[in-house]
């Protein structure tokens, strides 16, 4: 029999938490034939609804599931797993300071990253979805080091890498599968650059670039860009909830991708620690195109991409919200 793995997800008893249990479960990251023991933690206030959750999933009778824990205890949950989905975060509360939110969360991360590198794997691939997630995973990435590397980290834009994807697909007037190598560089918040300069579309039967596709230079340059970046509060605006549907599906995307492999010639978005790459200061953790090697399942930033002034001038942007944030986790690490 195939070794299962061994996937933790945090904030399992939460929203994203309760619609990525399932996709994980039933062999939509790893495969169908891929066994898995599913580690859910939560807080202790959230203990009953978690063992709910893992009473559904046994209802669920998936062949692929052959164990799952429900956990408060973040030493138990983070022993010997393969991967880990660190969705749990604390949320904004009203009238809190974005400065006590990045201390907050900076307290969670430094303390799953030691946590990491005293019960984890070495090999162990982490991706932070928990906001803001950027930041968070360069802090779990530091207080699991040296035992798991850094280039094991990511954090999750894959859900706006999907957004620019179902965007350029209506626009263009094609179905989402012929379109693809949007990107999104930087952090995963308003400041992001979704960027079609390099995507491609294919239609009717010819793939074109999907600047030629949309036929619509201002709208790619302008509306498309806001459209992507404020996806999020829209959702929050006819919902009521942030997204969680759509969030859990693009974090099994992502570990999908980087457990498998992406296809030849296709890249995706995922936030990295930073080689210098695009000018972009070394070890932040920034979204680039990536492309991951099925055999060794190791990411590699697509190099070469021509920036015009435009896209350098809105990387710049979100590369500087990004050294801020750093340096202030860093400072609260400290404190
Ligand atoms: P919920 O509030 O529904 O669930 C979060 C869960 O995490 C709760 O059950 C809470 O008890 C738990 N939790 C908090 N601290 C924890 C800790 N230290 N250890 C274990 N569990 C802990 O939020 P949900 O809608 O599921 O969103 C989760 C996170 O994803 C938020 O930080 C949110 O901002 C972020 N998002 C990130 C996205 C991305 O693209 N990177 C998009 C979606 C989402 O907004």
């Amino acid at each position: 029999m195939v070794a299962p793995i061994r996937a933790l997800v945090t904030g399992a008893a939460g929203q994203i938490g309760y619609s990525l249990v399932i996709e994980i479960a039933k062999g939509d990251v790893f495969g169908p034939e891929q066994p898995v023991e599913l580690v859910m933690l939560d807080l202790p206030f959230c203990a009953q609804s978690l063992d709910g959750v893992k009473m559904e999933l046994q209802d669920c009778a998936l062949p692929t599931l052959v164990g799952v824990e429900a956990l408060t205890d973040e030493a138990a949950a983070f022993k010997n797993i393969d991967y880990a989905f660190l969705v749990g975060a604390m949320p904004r509360r009203e009238g809190m300071e974005r400065k006590d939110l990045l201390a907050a969360n900076v307290k969670i991360f430094k303390s799953q990253g030691k946590s990491l590198a005293e019960h984890a794997k070495p090999t162990t691939k982490v991706i932070v979805v928990g906001n803001p997630a950027n930041t968070n995973a360069f802090i779990c990435a530091k207080y699991a080091a040296p035992k798991i590397p850094a280039e094991n980290f990511s954090a999750m834009t894959r859900l706006d890498h999907n957004r620019a994807l179902a965007q350029v697909a209506a626009k263009a007037g094609v179905t989402i599968g012929a379109v693809k190598n949007v990107i999104i560089w930087g952090n995963h918040s308003s400041t992001q650059f979704p960027d079609v300069r390099h995507a491609k579309v294919t239609k009717d039967g010819k793939e074109v670039d999907a600047y030629t596709a949309v036929n619509d230079n201002a709208f790619l340059q302008g509306e498309f860009i806001s459209i992507v970046q404020k996806r999020g509060a829209a959702i929050i605006e006819r919902r009521k909830f942030s997204s969680a549907m759509s969030a859990a599906k693009a974090a099994c995307d992502h570990i999908r991708d980087w457990h498998v492999g992406t296809q030849p010639g296709q890249f995706i978005s995922m936030a990295v620690p930073s080689d210098g790459s695009y000018g972009v200061p070394q070890g932040l953790i920034f979204s680039f195109p990536v492309q991951i090697c099925p055999d060794t399942k190791k990411w590699k930033i697509v190099q070469g991409l021509e920036l015009d002034e435009f896209a350098k001038g809105k990387i710049d942007v979100t590369t500087k919200e990004l050294i801020e944030e750093r340096d202030e986790a860093l400072k609260a690490c400290e404190e």
